[in-house]
């Protein structure tokens, strides 16, 4: 076979593969092409979308031959590669991506000019892919682009939900929750239709001698599912490498609908099985930090796990090697406990299906993975009924008991004084029904165990896993502080600052290593620098006040203090602390005489997030929101002093807006309770200032860029359970500032105060969970300091300034090397610049 080989036999890729587009021309015609045939649209009648679609179409084709090179390498080096398992991808948008990473946005600016398009514009036609709640879904998608950035053999593997996290719309000051067709058009993924694994559910394990005497299982009957890969190319910035990211979709086995059903005309019945199928795989969970044990997310879970392990196992058994090397050849990271069912699904595997006696399987097992813990919030912790996951998956259930036999006989023989011990660190929790504490099942069954700052991971040394610290001994667990991409966080989403640096720092070296920002302290007195600095801030925000006029019809100052908060919507992240203090400020400007008006610091409080849909709480804590908008930006005697915006829809292509126009940012949560956050680390990067609890990434953000430069507030983690016990017996004093606020609520001033009772006698008379009494005097008196701070505006800019030259420890890249040294083992693979001569496929 002579095909793509040379006269010496070398294959030959380069002759075949596509260039990068030389000119501004051969992008256009490439472009044209595909919006003419692949589309089949006619240039006479071609929109933005289809323009759109000519450009995804020419710049994928370039992506798709770096991906095909990336691993065709990683499969003839055949080493380690990383497996990140993650319920949640929260991509974005993926064209801007693309052509910054594989470089040439540029060139497609021009081309795209010379037909009549802007760039900007066009990108705004593709749908978010927003297969994610929050920041646990957004690390995921970082993760993703600093491993393939920095060259490592990694797979991330998830679902392919029809539909992602739902668009929400704000109604008459009411969340709204509203479909996300996403999949209309995709150019990037590809279905891999020859890809699939058979699924199976329920059924019964039968238990017989097999020839030569020993004990086997096997898991039979139930029903079958098919899983369909669909794979979605990932570009890493600057290198040839693109790694791939494997999404499964659910259908039924026979793949089609039940035909004797059709012919004898029972329709419906006929196409209920097809439906029930692919139900798996149909909509993301929309809660954050918050688990509701329903059937259908089991389902989910087991589904993606088994798919993914059936898949690694076979690539692994491909290269012929013994079963010991599994390890050495596989490091697998659960992100959170969604993918814990994979511990018992391999050890299955290897037991039931290869033949390995349970020592042998269960030591690969603990080698191969490593497990993330991302929040200590009790009603954020997975416990699955034993009867529910007994009817779902018969094998495990008995997989998972012997798995806690073993463990407990373990803890016993270290701790035989401690009687209540075993109690505390079963797997299965003694309640009825009861249930299995999957946090512990991915300690039991991982190698390392890593919080994501620093106070969290002391934290769950001293909560949640205390036990566990003293059974395995303090080594098992460590920390990996989160960070962003730079890429997409600052060159993508702020490309004039971007400039700015690479201006000064001599080119874009810093996108690869966040560290030589620190260079720009340099600059800080410097003045051209400076005002180009500030004009930038600037702009962006005249950006987000375009973009707030359109959505929402007020109209904002961009030369006001833009003070903002976007998240989700949670009341431990308190963004009810966040509107009491605003009502505070209104009422507070109210009173105030023309010359004290003339002294404040005009402001726009911005909001932005969604509530999980049935947290009614959330909701009413956006309602409120909007209420307060409603009064404060139609009252003339306020004018441009305060404004409070919601913005609807809170998705990444919304934060690539937002966070680099803030001059102050929210990140408020009661202490002890935000793992790490990371909307902090954006908007400190992109120039903005942040007010902030001593929680998470805070603690590190500050120690990186000084005290002087933040703005902390509120009683420290190590208070809040004094402080909850003191309220709970009796010993509440309500700030009495705070009760102005209520007073003014209750009036009904921002609509029927019976409607925000809930939320105000949360705090009066339920306990004020989450100290929002207690914080509120700090957190309004720091809000004073920064209005102060802000009318100097040469020491603010110094301030801003010297936060990002300090910001580099934030790189998720940084992460990546952290995880691949400590946990991984992994080393990076340099990509070949003409792929890999001799290989075979
Ligand atoms: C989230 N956890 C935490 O609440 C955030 O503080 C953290 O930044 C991100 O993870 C990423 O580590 C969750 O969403 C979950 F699922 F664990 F509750």
């Amino acid at each position: 076979r002579r095909a793509f080989r040379n006269r010496r036999g070398q294959r030959e890729w380069n002759k075949y593969a596509p260039k990068p587009f030389e000119s501004a021309e051969e992008f256009e015609r490439e472009t044209v092409k595909h919006i003419e045939t692949t589309l089949a649209r006619s240039l006479y009648n071609c929109d933005e979308l289809a323009a759109y679609g000519g450009t995804a179409l020419a710049f994928r084709d370039r992506l798709v031959i770096d991906w095909n090179k990336t691993q065709q390498n990683q499969t003839f080096a055949d080493q380690k590669r990383v497996y990140y398992l993650s319920l949640e991808f929260l991509m974005g948008r993926a064209l801007d991506n693309a052509m910054l990473n594989v470089g040439h946005k540029e060139t497609a600016k021009q081309g795209l000019s010379d037909l009549g398009f802007r760039v900007e514009d066009i990108i705004t036609q593709e749908h978010d892919a927003a297969l994610g709640n929050g920041g646990l879904g957004r690390l995921a998608a970082c993760f993703l682009d600093s491993l393939a950035s920095l060259n490592y053999p990694a797979w991330g593997y998830g679902l392919r939900y029809r539909y992602g996290i739902f668009k929400q719309e704000i109604i008459d000051g009411y969340q709204v929750e509203v479909p996300d067709y996403w999949l209309d058009f995709n150019p990037w993924e590809f279905a891999r239709h020859d890809i699939t694994v058979d699924i199976q559910f329920y059924g019964h394990v039968n238990k017989y001698q097999d020839d030569e005497g020993k004990m086997v299982c096997s898991w039979e009957g139930g029903e079958i599912v098919q899983a369909v890969a669909f794979d979605v190319p990932i570009p890493g910035y600057g290198t040839p490498t693109t790694n791939n990211l494997r999404l499964w979709a659910s259908k039924a086995a026979s793949g089609e609908f039940d035909f004797q059903k059709f012919n004898s005309g029972e329709y419906e019945s006929s196409v209920a099985d097809q439906q029930r199928a692919e139900t798996i795989s149909a909509v993301l969970y929309p809660n954050d930090n918050l688990e509701r044990g329903k059937e259908l997310r089991l389902k989910q879970q087991y589904f993606w796990c088994a798919a993914s392990l059936y898949d690694i196992v076979r690539r692994f058994k491909k290269s012929k090697r013994p079963w010991k090397d599994f390890p050495n050849q596989v490091a697998i990271q659960l992100n959170d406990t969604h993918p814990t069912l994979a511990i018992p699904e391999l050890q299955r595997i290897l037991i039931d299906q290869e033949g390995l006696d349970w020592d042998e399987a269960w030591s690969i097992v603990q080698k191969t993975f490593g497990y993330t813990n991302h929040t200590v919030l009790p009603e954020a912790l997975e416990k699955w009924s034993v009867p529910l996951i007994q009817h779902l998956l018969p094998r495990h259930l008995q997989i998972i008991y012997d798995i806690n036999l073993n463990f407990l006989q373990y803890v016993e023989r270290n701790n035989p004084k401690d009687r209540d011990l075993l109690g505390r660190v079963s797997i299965i929790e003694e309640s009825n029904p009861k249930m299995v504490r999957m946090a512990y099942l991915a300690v039991i069954g991982s190698h390392k165990v890593n919080g994501v700052a620093e106070l969290h991971s002391d934290l769950i040394k001293t909560t949640i896993f205390k036990d566990f610290v003293k059974i395995y001994g303090p080594d098992k667990f460590a920390n990996v502080t989160n960070g962003i991409t730079p890429r997409r966080w600052l060159h993508q989403a702020n490309p004039r600052l971007s400039e700015l640096i690479a201006s000064k720092l001599g080119g874009y070296g810093f996108l690869k290593d966040l560290t030589l920002l620190h260079k720009l302290e340099a600059y800080v007195d410097d003045k051209d620098f400076r005002k180009e600095f500030q004009e930038i801030k600037y702009a962006n925000k005249v950006r987000l006040a375009r973009h707030i006029k359109e959505v929402t019809g007020v109209s904002v100052n961009p030369s006001a203090l833009f003070d903002i908060q976007v998240k989700r919507i949670h009341e431990y992240k308190r963004q009810q602390l966040n509107i009491f203090g605003v009502i505070h400020r209104y009422l507070a400007i109210k009173k105030m005489s023309p010359e004290e008006k003339k002294k404040m610091t005009p402001r726009v409080s911005i909001f932005g997030g969604k509530a999980a849909p049935g947290y009614w709480m959330a909701k009413t804590v956006i309602h409120l929101i909007n209420e307060v908008g409603r009064v404060v930006n139609a009252d003339k005697d306020v004018g441009d002093l305060l404004k409070v915006i919601f913005v609807e829809d809170y998705n990444v292509s919304k934060a690539e807006i937002i966070c680099p126009a803030s001059d102050i940012s929210e990140h408020i949560s009661t202490a002890g309770t935000e793992a790490s956050g990371t909307s902090n680390m954006k908007f400190v990067l992109n120039g903005g200032l942040i007010i902030g609890t001593c929680d998470g990434a805070n603690i590190e953000i500050t120690r990186e860029i000084g005290e002087n430069n933040i703005f902390l507030f509120g009683n420290l983690a190590e208070d809040v359970d004094e402080l909850r016990h003191a309220h709970l017996y009796g010993n509440f004093q309500l700030d009495k500032e705070l009760e102005s606020v209520f007073d003014a609520i209750r009036s009904g001033m921002f609509g029927d105060a019976g409607q925000f009772s809930a939320l105000v006698n949360g705090i009066v008379e339920h306990g004020d969970y989450y100290l929002v009494s207690d914080d509120f005097a700090s957190y309004c008196k720091t809000h004073d300091m920064i209005d102060e701070a802000y009318k100097d505006q040469e020491e603010w800019v110094t301030k801003c300034i010297t936060a990002v030259a300090r910001m580099g420890f934030f790189s998720s890249d940084r992460c990546i090397d952290e995880y691949a040294e400590m946990i991984w083992n992994v080393e990076p693979l340099q990509p070949k610049a003409d792929g890999v001569d001799g290989a075979n496929g």
